[in-house]
């Protein structure tokens, strides 16, 4: 095989979406004039309105995080004791958890989704457990109806993570449709972004006017403030960006998953390596492409090939390694043991994300494949121009 030169430019994991700029200048323009910037403005409630529309949802609160909307969820629901969720996810997930002073309780993972498994988890129930914070990992929807089934059975709360999810479905609904509360994430590396942001889809109208009244600071009115609530509002400007990457979003998906199709059919021969596919009855929204690697069959771990695509100018990401259980922070509760999350301890030393993003060209998405071939096949250092 010739050899192949690296990217003369770096090329990340991801890249915004970004909304043409003289747009957003006429939008900055319109609320320049109104001098309203923030507190549930005009902006911020068409764009929470324009989201329960594309998101097949009725009651949909917007915050300056997805963070800050997990741990506002947790309150709303009243949550105590123990929580169940996964290792395998971003440090927000647990840290959610923690910062409500609750405990998480780390389950074991599925190999085939990378999301928890629900056989696993009534085993991890105990008389403090108060709910269930699965994560749609990757945007692949967790098995949400056997989810649903153990939840009911134990009279557990469910809140679903649903920070890679945006305009996922699966068993012909939405999965803002799921569990009590689900969370979206708006960050800058999000398929729909409004640069940081959040939202929460709440199963009731109840839900979300406490959770509205949560996010700015309890306060009912100007001489009532009924409980300690915190600030987490998104502002404006960027409820704004929002309304414009709204308009893109579709555009930007149906391009990921033409890269997506090309990643996997070129990959496809090169041995040691997989990848998930789609499934059957669910709409995807492509955030992420994840390759698995096996060190024995592909011959070289996921951390040397991780090394090596830098030399090209690729910079992949080992999203989600170390697992959570592995932070100090969490090292020493019992559920994070490596005996209780076999599987969860393999997947994260296989895992690699590959640049995923709209502004990618086909010829680059290729070009990653080879480099990755030639890479397993030519275990030498690289020359650069
Ligand atoms: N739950 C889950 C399952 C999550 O994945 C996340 C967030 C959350 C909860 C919490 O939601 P938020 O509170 O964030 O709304 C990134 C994101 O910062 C984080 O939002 C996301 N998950 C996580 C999976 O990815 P890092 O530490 O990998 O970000 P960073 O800065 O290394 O960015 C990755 C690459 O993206 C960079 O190499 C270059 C590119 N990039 C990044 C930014 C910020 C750009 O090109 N432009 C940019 O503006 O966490």
């Amino acid at each position: 095989m010739n050899e192949i030169k690296p990217f003369s430019h770096p090329v990340y994991v991801t890249r915004p979406l970004l909304p043409d700029l003289e747009e957003t200048g006429k939008m900055l323009e319109v609320i320049w004039e109104s001098g309203y910037l923030t507190n549930n403005g005009k902006t911020a409630r068409q764009l929470e309105f324009e989201l329960e529309r594309f998101l097949k949802v009725k009651h949909l609160s917007l915050f300056s995080n997805g963070t800050a909307a997990l741990q506002i969820a947790c309150k709303v629901l009243g949550l105590s004791g123990e929580v169940i969720t996964t290792p395998f996810t971003f440090a927000a997930t647990a840290h959610c958890l923690s910062w409500c002073n609750l405990k998480p309780v780390f389950c074991d993972i599925d190999d085939a989704d990378m999301n928890i498994d629900p056989g696993r988890i009534e085993e991890m129930i105990t008389p403090d457990t108060s709910a269930i914070l699965p994560v749609h990992v990757f945007g692949y929807p967790c098995r949400v109806d056997e989810i649903s089934g153990i939840a009911e059975k134990h009279g557990l709360k469910v809140i679903y993570d649903a920070a890679h999810a945006f305009g996922v479905e699966t068993g012909g609904r939405p999965v803002g449709t799921y569990g009590d509360m689900t969370m979206f994430s708006f960050h800058a590396t999000k398929v729909f972004h409004t640069i940081e942001g959040g939202a929460l889809s709440c199963s009731s109208a109840d839900l979300k006017k406490r959770a509205g009244l949560l996010r700015n600071f309890g306060i009912i009115n100007e001489e009532c403030v009924i409980e300690p609530g915190t600030n987490a509002k998104l502002n404006e400007i960027q409820a704004a960006v929002g309304l414009l990457v709204l308009k893109l979003v579709e555009e930007e998906i149906g391009k990921r998953r033409i890269l997506t199709n090309i990643y996997r059919s070129i990959l496809e021969g090169i041995p040691g390596l997989k990848y998930s596919t789609d499934m059957k009855g669910v709409v995807h929204n492509y955030s992420y492409f994840i390759i698995r690697v096996d060190a024995g069959e592909y011959g070289m771990t996921r951390d040397r090939l991780c090394e090596k695509l830098k030399e090209y100018n690729i910079f992949a990401r080992k999203y989600f390694y170390p697992l959570c259980s592995q932070f100090p922070c969490y090292c020493s509760l019992p559920s994070s043991d490596p005996q209780n999350l076999p599987v969860a301890n393999r997947v994260a030393g296989e895992v690699l994300a590959l640049p995923l993003f709209g502004g990618m060209s086909e010829d680059d998405a290729g070009r990653i494949c080879r480099i990755i071939s030639y890479i397993r096949l030519n275990n030498t250092e690289v020359s650069h121009e």
